[in-house]
């Protein structure tokens, strides 16, 4: 319970509307997570795994239709349809509301209303932002307790401006219905309202459709509030980087979906003395200091990361993080209770049970974990991370990078000429899409700053914040800004890049840029490293693969600047003069190749 008249009120407005049996507050303590797992056993929702293998860990199916974000279900309610733009959907406010509140109506009969209060950022910080969801899910309890600071302390220090975040997964238990495990609602909504500041999900039980702190609240809301504001809400992972010397500088790097960002967060660096070590792996909110530097916190308190990929060879730290205390949703499950999926082991298990609960032998075609599966697991346990990960004032970035996957054109990594051109880089993104969202995967999707889904406002707005932004401080202040592609295969659809541990090589060039020093020169992309400035001593990659990594294609440019050109149309009126501007230096600089 609480004494916050405002809290009290809506949780009692929205009780009234979704008339669940009982009210729970979640104090965040052991023994709750321990009830709410008694729960979720109980209805079949989860398994505990193998104490041995996963100690204190346990298994989850989703529903087969509820595996992923629904973009195309995604809503951006602002007061006038301009401000939502054309890359979200928009409905008026109060339609949405009139749909939402039938929709709400009774949809948690035969449950329990959770309470949940949390931060994003660390408790009391200035920098961080409270929110208190409902939920009828007791999986979204112990997913939120994982991936937010939440609980008893979170409520005695919330006051009036917390972000209010209802969900439902839409599937009440009236007359007599038996609960499933995984139950949720073929009709979904994430709505958001972002001049109210609040947050309703209706019908799915997954990710970043359910667990509001993430997409919904981090990114969609607290985008518009730092537009507001002026600061930074971005789709970025956070890593320090320390030098052989002992210098180190901090990085943010935004990559669309499933395009690696917790590999980099925790990059086990191939070439000796350097350390990389994790702040955040998915979003940074960031602000200038007093000494006008950027600086950037990680707001959220665990790592929902894809599983399929992640092994002691790819991401041996990741892979430390997930051993105990985690919760795995859609892998496979092996005989002896433990979780298996695609490219954990090299060879794969003559037998397990698939992420649809059926038999699977190696000799099946389709994947025995989803693509999209998922683990979930606390930030605190990870062997990388930062002494600063917590610090309330965030840590100085010096270098942002922007990335997507790219099988041609794109080269391993260029700098900007300016935080103009770079703003223009980061609206360029696009990336080839993966299962982390319900869509077509492999094809080429524009998603500037990797903020396609996650933008709360118009992206046209958005680019001319990113742009007013570099005004609040000297330029030489500002961190200088990169592309790189991990992604660019030969002829044959090989990968030309080991990419993981070995990506640190380009992260030292980044190092050495920001410093002032490394080798580079022109190219009409932007800066490229000077044959022999990337250290790959201990690499064998030939001269020849080096040189294809590189190639800068003048008629892939000038098609890339028409495709650019088409896109940008989108925007209209909201599209600041400058990123025109920089458009036609783009096709000048290739017309000149
Ligand atoms: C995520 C995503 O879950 O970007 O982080 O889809
Ligand atoms: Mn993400």
């Amino acid at each position: 319970m609480t004494q916050n008249k405002k809290l009290s009120n809506w949780v009692n407005d929205m009780a009234k509307l979704c008339k669940p049996d009982k009210i729970h507050w979640c104090n965040g303590t052991e023994d709750e997570f321990s009830e709410m797992i008694r729960l979720l056993t109980e209805s079949g929702t989860c398994m505990k795994l193998n104490e041995d293998k996963k100690p204190n860990s346990y298994y989850f199916k989703s529903d087969p239709k509820d595996v992923a974000r629904v973009e195309d279900r995604t809503f951006i309610c602002s007061e006038k349809e301009i401000d939502a733009g054309p890359t979200n959907n928009w409905k008026n406010p109060k339609e949405m509301k009139e749909e939402l509140l039938n929709l709400f109506n009774g949809t948690m009969r035969g449950r329990t209303m959770y309470v949940i209060p949390f931060s994003m950022g660390p408790i009391g910080s200035k920098i961080s932002m409270n929110g208190v969801q409902l939920t009828d899910s007791p999986y979204v309890v112990i997913s939120m307790k994982i991936m937010t600071r939440m609980g008893a302390e979170v409520m005695n220090k919330i006051e009036d401006d917390f972000v209010p975040c209802i969900h439902s997964v839409g599937y009440p238990l009236e007359n007599g219905t038996k609960d499933i495990p995984w139950p949720c609602n073929e009709t979904k909504y994430i709505v958001h309202f972002p001049e109210e500041r609040a947050i309703w999900s209706y019908g799915s039980g997954y990710g970043g459709n359910a667990l509001l702190g993430k997409k919904c609240f981090s990114l969609r809301i607290a985008s518009k509030v730092a537009k507001d504001e002026g600061w930074l809400a971005e789709h970025m992972l956070i890593v320090g980087i320390t030098s052989p010397e002992g210098k180190k500088h901090y990085f943010a790097a935004a990559f669309p979906s499933a395009c690696g960002k917790t590999n980099l967060a925790m990059l086990k660096p191939s070439l000796p003395g350097w350390k990389v070590e994790t702040v955040g792996d998915d979003i940074a909110w960031m602000r200038f200091g007093n000494d006008g530097r950027l600086y950037a916190i990680n707001p959220e308190n665990g790592f929902f990361g894809v599983a399929p990929g992640t092994s002691m060879v790819s991401n041996p730290n990741a892979f430390l993080t997930l051993e105990k205390n985690s919760l795995f949703t859609n892998t496979a499950l092996t005989d002896d209770k433990d979780v298996w999926w695609e490219g954990l082991t090299s060879e794969k298990p003559e037998h397990l049970i698939d992420w649809n609960g059926n038999d699977w032998t190696p000799k099946m075609h389709h994947p025995a974990a989803h693509p999209n599966s998922r683990f979930t697991t606390s930030a605190s346990q990870c062997p990388t991370m930062d002494q600063d990960w917590e610090n309330p004032n965030g840590v100085p970035i010096s270098a942002i990078i922007f990335g997507g996957r790219r099988a041609s054109f794109i080269p391993l990594v260029y700098e900007a000429f300016s935080w103009q051109h770079g703003t223009f880089i980061g609206a360029t993104v696009s990336s080839e899409t993966t299962a982390a969202a319900a869509h077509q995967v492999g094809q080429l999707r524009n998603d500037p700053f990797a903020m396609l889904p996650f933008c709360g406002y118009n992206m046209g707005d958005y680019f001319g914040h990113w742009l007013k932004i570099s005004q609040s401080t000297a330029s030489e202040k500002l961190p200088k800004i990169f592309n790189v592609n991990w992604f660019r295969k030969d002829n044959d659809g090989k990968f030309l890049w080991p990419g993981y541990g070995e990506n640190i090589r380009v992260l030292q060039w980044i190092f050495e840029r920001v410093e002032g020093n490394g080798g580079a020169v022109y190219s009409p992309l932007g800066n490229i490293p000077t044959e022999n400035s990337i250290d790959l001593r201990g690499l064998n990659l030939p001269a020849e693969t080096m040189k294809e990594l590189f190639n800068i294609d003048k008629e892939a440019g000038l098609s890339e600047a028409e495709r650019v050109q088409n896109y940008f149309t989108i925007f209209g009126e909201q599209l600041p003069k400058e990123m025109n501007d920089e458009l036609e230096k783009f096709k000048e600089r290739f017309t000149k190749l």
